[in-house]
């Protein structure tokens, strides 16, 4: 049986022809046309991005590799008494594009054993971060402090084909993997449970693995893997996907490029709403004097936060038209396992009332929750409380997605991303109709 690399390079040859060819014979067929709106609207909806790894439909939600995440849920092999697959068979579909079976899987989970040792010097750098540090600015940095550990940055400097660059990539990639949840379980315990180490076992899968390190019983393990495979990817055009692949065109190893990407994800507009929902509803909570409040009193407090100008964090999207199904699964996750919970009660409270009183604002396009509304409650039922955290946790399961992203573009001949600028009078002289000078 050919092995998980073996597999991936069997389907990169059959791929590049398919592009060589819509490159050759098609290339000047027109996909989508910019508007003024476009340029200065960030680029929303703006066809201008390929990957074949996942495809957000906005009415339906992410499909990885074509497959729907309920689909995959119930698809995807699982560990012996697990209700959640494993996250090595998301790795294996992301990266092949086939659904795995026990022994690819096995696979996987064997490569993540060889490579999950994460070198000393890396504690060293977590360990002498200032108190105060911001868990994800310790998590990009130790990423990037591993940099010098490159497969392709050796092979590169030693000559390597343009058609190879995927291979050390990938090396590079798998071996980043394995380490992620060891590294971020590290950062759990030097920030806020004074620096014990937990060992690991590398005889474990990734869930009930980073379930041992954080030192939480089961249904963390089931947590886990919830967690790390619905983060794992959302196409191409949210910040950190596109961050990755952006700096990752120019050849920066996968060190740089995960560094990078975790960067974008650490802002409030994107992963750190997480964090901002349940500090937010931490302060509702003190004012309340931690009686769960009303429909109404809740009702008050988001008009007191969109009065203010401030976005009711978790809810909305740039894509998603409707309620996230990554935040469906969870919802069904919770109401099975943490019904009674105080802040599911909340989270449940805001899910019936943000999305009328967003469409009676009328302002935001998509009124209903995303993945961000739901996940720190669960983190927070299972003891981790520390909010500031759980945007790591997005980056582990992130990094999984931009990893196969990362490999792919290498592996089809993808070119550094370059697009072109305008100024605002040129954009003035073509809403004009004149001609703005820059041809
Ligand atoms: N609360 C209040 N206002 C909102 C919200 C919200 N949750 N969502 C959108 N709006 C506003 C938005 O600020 C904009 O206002 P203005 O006209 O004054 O500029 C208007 O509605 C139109 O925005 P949209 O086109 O609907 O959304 P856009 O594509 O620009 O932004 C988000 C998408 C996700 C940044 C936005 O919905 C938001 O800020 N949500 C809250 C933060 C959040 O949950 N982010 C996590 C997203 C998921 N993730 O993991 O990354
Ligand atoms: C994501 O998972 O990246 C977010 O939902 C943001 C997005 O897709 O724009």
């Amino acid at each position: 049986m050919p092995g998980l690399k073996e597999t991936l390079y069997e389907k990169i040859q059959a791929w590049r022809p398919r592009v060589k060819n819509l490159l050759e014979e098609h290339g000047d067929v027109v996909v989508d046309t910019v508007t003024i709106s476009k340029l200065i609207g960030g680029m929303r909806d703006l066809k201008c991005l390929v990957t074949d790894i996942s495809y957000l439909d906005p009415n339906e939600g992410i499909r990885y590799r074509d497959y729907t995440l309920p689909e995959l849920f119930s698809k995807l092999p699982r560990p012996k008494g697990a209700e959640v697959p494993y996250v090595e068979g998301v790795i294996y579909l992301l990266l092949t594009g086939d659904l795995p079976d026990e022994n690819n899987i096995s696979e996987v989970l064997d490569e993540f054993k060889k490579r999950h040792i994460v070198p000393n010097y890396v504690y060293d750098v977590i360990d002498a971060f200032p108190a105060g540090s911001h868990p994800m600015t310790i998590f990009s940095t130790a990423i990037l402090t591993m940099h010098r550990e490159s497969f392709f940055n050796r092979k590169y400097l030693r000559g390597l084909n343009k058609l190879d660059y995927w291979e050390p990539t990938y090396e590079d990639a798998i071996g980043l993997l394995a380490k992620l949840p060891e590294i971020g379980a590290y950062i759990y315990s030097k920030v806020y449970k004074g620096g014990k180490k937990i060992f690991s076992d590398p005889n474990l899968d990734m869930g009930a693995n980073f379930a041992q390190m954080m030192g939480i019983a089961r249904p963390y393990d089931d947590v886990s893997r919830m967690h790390f495979i619905l983060h794992s990817d959302h196409e191409s055009g949210n910040v950190s996907a596109h961050t990755g692949h952006l700096v990752a065109s120019t050849l920066s190893d996968i060190y740089l490029s995960i560094s990078s990407m975790i960067n974008g994800l650490a802002g409030p507009l994107h992963g750190l709403a997480n964090q901002e929902v349940l500090r937010w509803l931490h302060e509702i909570h003190e004012k309340m004097g931690n009686k769960i409040p009303t429909e109404s009193e809740m009702k008050q407090f988001v008009w007191d936060i969109l009065n203010s100008g401030q976005v009711i964090p978790g809810f909305g999207h740039a894509v998603l038209r409707i309620t996230d199904p990554r935040y469906m699964i969870q919802r069904e996750f919770a109401l099975k396992h943490m019904a009674d919970d105080p802040i599911f009660k909340y989270v449940d409270l805001l899910y019936k009332i943000v999305p009328p009183i967003l469409q009676e604002q009328g302002r935001a396009k998509n009124p209903w929750p995303n993945v961000d509304a739901h996940s720190g409650a669960i983190q927070w039922h299972y003891g981790v409380k520390e909010y500031d955290f759980y945007t790591v946790l997005f980056g582990i399961g992130r990094a999984i997605g931009i990893c196969a992203n990362i490999i792919w573009d290498r592996a089809l001949g993808y070119p550094l991303e370059r697009p072109k600028s305008v100024t605002t009078i040129m954009l003035e002289k073509i809403a004009r109709g004149e001609n703005p000078g820059d041809e």
